[in-house]
């Protein structure tokens, strides 16, 4: 509470403070950390340190009192301890993106403040003695080669990183002239296909060019504000002047004053104005290089889920954009996006076995699909995005080859997807020296627990010795990271973010990083993701409902004969793959045991497939068998509908519909979610919507407003949740339209692809020129991450086992 004395200052760090904390209490701390060494070496998350504090302080009042003192208020920062007695090393958070590490020594309580480096040593000796001692153990250190990338310093700017470095870059370009001249080098270089555009060489000078402006704007406000730029260009090429100002005169005219403005006084404001005029981006490629990537058939295959719809969506708006802004230009040019993935020979009935395939609702856009090459030849079947390292380099070289070709000159923009999209795209941006975006979706590390000190144990199942060391290069190579929250990038007050979690970790015997990636660093970006609004829209526009799929919709909810009763009641629904993480069965079993919800509402769910055999994913089939199991045990039949995966996203986005039809509700139950598509395209379709706690969702909605968190860790709690909005429902006429309602407000304020488009374009333009300027710096760093590259990484690679071909035939045979 704000009276408790637990709230420190910023200034007040943990090792400052940890002394006073021990001493307000010192017998019951010394009962605490003894029993936190008892049993020798070990790593404790915080639950664990609770829980012993739980057993060593029985009085409930003195343990209460040490929670609510600054003990407490450390323990509740601590997200780990490496027990190595005699010490206890804390690992703590106070706010999200700061990290302190502290030594208590359990005998006599002495308390150091130690380094990330020193935290890491305590921590391998838990697991591997030898490496922890190894003085010659590699350590990767990326901040010790950043002198000069400016830093963003409170937890709230995190994730704003363009509006900062339009800031920075503003400031760097006041002053005086020489200061301008990397502007003016960014506009000389601006071009289409080699052909100049906005000026060229004649206008060599900064002073040349505010003089040219002021000449040109004169000559451009002599013509009407409709004529079309096509009548003066030669006039304003004389001097000069290229395509690219606008397609009217008025708009020529607007974008002059505002360069003149920018050279007179840069400020942000100004610049990002610029900005999103200048002709930057045309060509964009987008890697997405695993799984099945198509437009139909796919979704629910293994490995091609939410990812798929969101680069699909992506590549639909950002063409609509970037046709816009060309217009606006008056540049007749085509942009081009193209989507590169895998060729997958033996596709499984999907088209990905074809080369080229021109993206729907899309005038330029098509899918790229180069095949993966071995020594062995061409790889038929599918892998699974843990076994796809070996293939990487060669696809990459492969594909540059065929992505020249397609656009006849270099990509302006180069976005990669996942860590084998991110990592290709890393490899090309540096190689064609191109702007680059990343996006993770999910990033592994953290959906398992000690996934980097148990690497060893793992790898033979999932390779995260090649996973973390390829996200690790990408992240550090990229120009800008997208990401869809700000959990992603540092989590909450109670939970590091994804990428927060790369900052300091270890590989015992492979490496320990000292300083992966910095939160702080301002290539971060959110642009969250959208539905797309002409699929899911409110089930309240009648005439633009998809009545064609009613009787099928019916069909799939309705068609148990046994049931009379179903009919009546609303419908709580959810869909998901069925994959361990979205817990589907989990909600299917707090539905069993809860009489009350039972007879409130039905449960409808669209998840993976009721015949195992139809399965190839290990996690996939337990799960399967595990819902058969509860259906049993909690006698489902008729009360419960399970439908197999779904692939059509307008009969989806129908079935949303028809749920709220029936005044129901969808409930995302996910142990931890990085986004969560389907929450938005619920709430797109006007339905409540109650969602998991654990990622993204607990930020999107905003909880009691615009829908519900439920916490998946407590089933009863989230129960209790959903049946009392449904007792609600039925004493107040009103809520569930005021709930659906304003589900429908927060996405339209945030969660649209059109908002996404024009954060993306801006990041494509803002950090081509921010490269440039910092270019000396993204050298030095580039020749470390090679070496990374060359060194640790390829090698690792080589470990992971080429599949035999399964495709053919005499195989199938045996
Ligand atoms: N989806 C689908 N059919 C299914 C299950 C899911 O079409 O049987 C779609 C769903 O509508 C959403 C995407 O797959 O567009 C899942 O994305 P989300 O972000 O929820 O999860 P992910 O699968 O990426 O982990
Ligand atoms: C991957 C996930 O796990 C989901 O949470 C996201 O919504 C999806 O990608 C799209 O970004």
């Amino acid at each position: 509470s704000s009276s408790s004395p637990t709230t420190l200052p910023r200034s007040d760090s943990i090792a400052d403070k940890m002394p006073d904390a021990l001493k307000q209490s010192r017998y019951h701390m010394k009962r605490c950390f003894a029993s936190f060494v008892r049993g020798g070496k070990k790593l404790m998350k915080r639950e664990n340190l609770m829980n012993e504090i739980e057993k060593c302080i029985e009085d409930g009042l003195d343990r209460k009192k040490i929670m609510e003192g600054l003990f407490g208020y450390i323990l509740t920062c601590t997200q780990e301890a490496a027990v190595v007695p005699p010490y206890v090393a804390l690992a703590a958070r106070p706010d999200p993106g700061f990290w302190e590490y502290v030594k208590v020594n359990a005998g006599d309580l002495t308390v150091d403040e130690i380094t990330a480096t020193d935290f890491l040593k305590l921590k391998e000796s838990v697991f591997d003695e030898s490496w922890a001692k190894d003085e010659n153990a590699l350590e990767l250190d990326f901040g010790a080669i950043d002198f000069t990338t400016p830093r963003l310093n409170l937890s709230s700017s995190i994730g704003n990183g363009a509006d900062y470095i339009s800031k920075f870059i503003s400031s760097k370009l006041g002053g005086n002239t020489d200061k301008l001249e990397p502007l003016l080098n960014y506009l000389l270089r601006l071009n289409h296909h080699g052909e100049n555009l906005m000026i060229n060489e004649d206008i060599n000078t900064v002073a040349k060019l505010q003089k040219s402006l002021m000449l040109a704007v004169n000559v451009v406000s002599t013509y009407p504000k409709h004529t079309p730029c096509e009548t003066f260009a030669q006039r304003l090429k004389e001097m000069g002047f290229e395509k690219g100002w606008g397609n009217t005169s008025e708009r020529v005219k607007e974008t002059m004053v505002m360069l003149s403005e920018v050279l007179e006084a840069p400020d942000s404001v100004k610049l990002d104005l610029l900005f999103s005029r200048l002709p930057t981006v045309f060509n964009v490629l987008i890697f997405s290089v695993h799984g099945y990537f198509g437009q139909k058939d796919v979704l629910g295959l293994p490995d091609t889920g939410g990812q798929v719809v969101y680069i699909l969506d992506q590549v639909r708006a950002l063409e609509e954009e970037l046709l816009i802004r060309i217009n606006q230009q008056g540049l007749g040019f085509k942009p081009q996006i193209l989507v590169v993935t895998r060729l997958i020979p033996e596709a499984r009935g999907t088209k990905c076995d074809q080369e080229l395939e021109a993206i729907e609702g899309t005038k330029h856009s098509h899918i790229l699909r180069v095949p993966f090459v071995t020594d062995k030849g061409t790889l038929r079947q599918w892998v699974s995005r843990f076994d796809i390292y070996p293939y990487l380099e060669r696809f990459t070289q492969d594909a540059t080859t065929k992505i020249l070709q397609r656009f006849e000159c270099k990509p302006d923009l180069i976005i990669g997807n996942y860590t084998d999209g991110n990592l290709v795209a890393s490899l090309m941006a540096t190689k064609l020296g191109v702007t680059q975006g990343t996006i993770a979706h999910a990033l592994e590390k953290t959906k398992y627990e000690d996934s980097d000190a148990k690497w060893k144990e793992l790898d033979p199942k999932y390779h995260f010795s090649c996973q973390f060391t390829a996200d690790l290069i990408a992240m550090n190579v990229t120009d800008f990271i997208i990401t869809s929250t700000y959990q992603e990038i540092a989590g909450s007050k109670e939970r590091p973010g994804q990428y927060e979690s790369h900052t300091a970790f270890t590989m015992p015997g492979l490496c320990r990083v000292v300083s992966g990636i910095d939160v702080f660093d301002p290539k971060f970006n959110i642009a969250a993701p959208g539905a797309d609004q002409s699929v899911y829209f409110p089930y309240t526009e009648k005439q633009k409902r998809l009545t064609k799929f009613h009787p099928s919709i019916q069909e799939l909810l309705y068609n148990e004969k046994d049931n009379q009763e179903h009919i009546e009641k609303p419908i709580i629904f959810s869909m998901a793959r069925l994959d361990t993480v979205k817990n589907i069965t989990g909600l299917v079993e707090w539905y069993g045991k809860d009489k009350r919800l039972r007879e409130m509402a039905n449960l409808v769910v669209v998840a993976g497939f009721f015949d195992m055999s139809k399965s190839n994913d290990r996690e996939e089939k337990a799960e399967i068998k595990k819902m058969h199991a509860l259906i049993e045990k909690y006698k489902l039949k008729g009360k419960f509908r399970w439908i197999a995966a779904q692939t059509d996203r307008y009969r989806n986005s129908e079935l949303y519909r028809c749920i709220a039809d029936t005044k129901g509700v969808f409930v995302q139950p996910a142990l931890y979610e990085a986004f969560g598509l389907t929450v938005i395209e619920a709430m797109n379709c006007g339905l409540p919507t109650f969602a998991t706690n654990q990622g993204g969702p607990a930020e999107i909605i905003v909880d009691g407003v615009s829908g519900f968190h439920i916490d998946p860790n407590n089933g009863d709690e989230s129960v209790a949740r959903i049946g009392d909005f449904f007792s609600k429902c039925s004493t107040d006429g009103l809520y569930w339209d005021s709930i659906s309602n304003a589900g429908l407000k927060r996405i339209y304020e945030c969660y649209t692809w059109k908002i996404y488009a024009e954060k993306l374009l801006k990041m494509g333009s803002i950090y081509g020129f921010w490269r440039q300027v910092n270019e000396d710096q993204k050298k030095a760093k580039q020749r470390y991450i090679d070496m990374l590259y060359n060194l640790q990484f390829k090698p690792l690679t080589k470990k992971v086992a080429i599949p035999e071909d399964k495709a053919l035939p005499l195989r199938l045979a045996s």
